[in-house]
């Protein structure tokens, strides 16, 4: 029998649970300390969701959701969870590394601590919407709740610090709420009815940025129980990812071991059996400087790439697992642009021009949806936008999309490859 729907929040914070490294498998592989204890504030503080006072008809205020800076008055945040290199090859470069590493890491700092101040936020707006998840909310409530969070922890709120300054901080793309086939790069346009329903696998793919600097980090909510191996294998497959990684690593070897893992569990559901596949043409990524993608792409397959990880890049592990076929394809109402690399022609359009513009002043080359065009005030910008990508100026994500029936999970950290050690800068203590 299926749990009562009143289990719902339960249940998704005992998946949360669930999800927690196993211990033994953090000590096997050199995990050195756990997560940075948050500020009390963020965990004893009820960060939104349900209280004491119940049933009022008033919205509560939430009054732990404001600038970040009234948490850390200093300005230096916590560091994510810090991680051996394990391979051989980089013993040696651990010892030398470390004895320049105060001299050399200095340059960095700034770049690492807005690294750091994105995950904070990112923890606080992901348990915020923890709390607040239930079945038959639409996913344009999901949206909402997240990036209204982000935009008040960064401050570019309409009365924030840096109001309406997309570009300085704050939302660092789209947030996805891709539900059962569809694997990722699906946000709700204007008018979408979708709700989540009890039965739906979510994948939740958030971005916050301070200056450019791009935290990008996903996981799976599934309220009911009999999806709990497809997210253990996929949670397992991440983890190992990020075990695997590391300075001159082969970004094939990361794919074989993913790989492996994933393809170790088994599902059933509803009499049926399913081998879980990675969904082979999804990739991690590096990140660059206001760009979500830095080049290279991080296999969940062994696809031979002999490209290797380098010092100081900063990189998204995710891994997708699935029911299905174990490939996606582009399907569905596109809601996911951003700027495309590279130089482009003058849009031949006026309209085209303007929205582009537009584009410019607000994202520069993060990337945006239609939503975000809308709230900005801007109308009737289709066929602009549909224009700008024809010239290769703008490109379109859409919603990738395993075979129909099928249930895709995601889960996705990002790390810093420090010369001396990598740091999960994402990592939390729900997943
Ligand atoms: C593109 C557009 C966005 C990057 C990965 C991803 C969500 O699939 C090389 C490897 C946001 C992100 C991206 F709006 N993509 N991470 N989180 N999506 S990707 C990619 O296009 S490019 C993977
Ligand atoms: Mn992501
Ligand atoms: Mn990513």
């Amino acid at each position: 029998m299926l749990e009562k729907v009143d289990n719902a929040v339960s249940t998704v914070q005992e998946a949360l649970k669930r999800s927690k490294l196993d211990p033994q498998s953090t000590t096997s592989t050199g995990v050195e300390g756990t997560r940075p204890t948050p500020s009390s504030e963020a965990t004893t503080g009820e960060v939104g969701g349900t209280s004491d006072k119940k049933k009022k008809k008033k919205k509560k205020k939430n009054t732990n959701i404001k600038n970040i800076t009234n948490f850390y008055p200093d300005n230096v945040y916590p560091e994510g969870q810090w991680m051996e290199y394990h391979q051989d090859f980089n013993l040696q470069r651990t010892t030398d590394a470390e004895k320049r590493y105060e001299a050399r890491d200095k340059e960095n700092a700034t770049r690492w601590n807005d690294m750091r101040k994105g995950a904070e936020i990112h923890r606080r707006v992901r348990k915020n919407l923890q709390n607040k998840l239930k079945p038959d909310m639409s996913l344009m409530d999901v949206v909402d709740i997240v990036e209204n969070a982000t935009r008040k922890f960064t401050g570019v709120d309409e009365n924030g610090e840096f109001a309406g300054q997309t570009k300085v901080q704050g939302i660092g793309f789209p947030t996805g709420v891709s539900l059962n086939n569809i694997a990722a790069h699906f946000t709700p346009n204007a008018g979408d009815k979708t709700v989540l329903r009890y039965e739906d696998v979510m994948k939740v793919d958030i971005g916050v940025h301070i200056n450019g600097y791009i935290v990008d980090s996903a996981w799976t909510v599934a309220f009911d129980s009999k999806y709990d191996n497809l997210l253990e294998a996929v949670r397992e497959a991440t983890n190992t990812g990020v075990r695997e990684a590391g300075i001159d690593v082969r970004l094939t070897d990361i794919g074989e071991a993913i790989q492996e893992v994933m393809e170790s569990y088994e599902i059933e559901l509803d009499g049926t059996t399913y081998g879980i596949k990675p969904c082979r043409n999804l990739c991690g990524h590096n990140i660059a400087p206001f760009r979500i993608h830095g080049g290279k792409s991080v296999p969940i397959v062994k696809n031979g790439d002999q490209t290797k990880m380098e010092e100081g890049e900063h990189f998204a592990i995710e891994t997708f697992g699935t029911t299905g076929r174990g490939y996606v394809v582009p399907s569905g109402e596109c809601s996911h642009y951003a700027k495309a690399q590279g130089s482009h022609p003058v849009p031949s359009l006026s309209r085209a021009k303007a929205l582009l513009k537009t584009i410019d002043d607000n994202f520069g080359t993060l990337p945006f949806c239609r939503r975000y065009l809308d709230r900005i005030g801007e109308d009737k910008y289709l066929f602009g936008l549909n224009q700008l990508v024809k010239q290769g100026i703008v490109q379109d994500y859409p919603p990738l999309v395993d075979v129909a029936g099928s249930y895709t999970a995601q889960f996705e950290h990002t790390i810093l490859l420090h010369p001396h050690k990598k740091e999960v800068v994402s990592k939390g203590e729900d997943y």
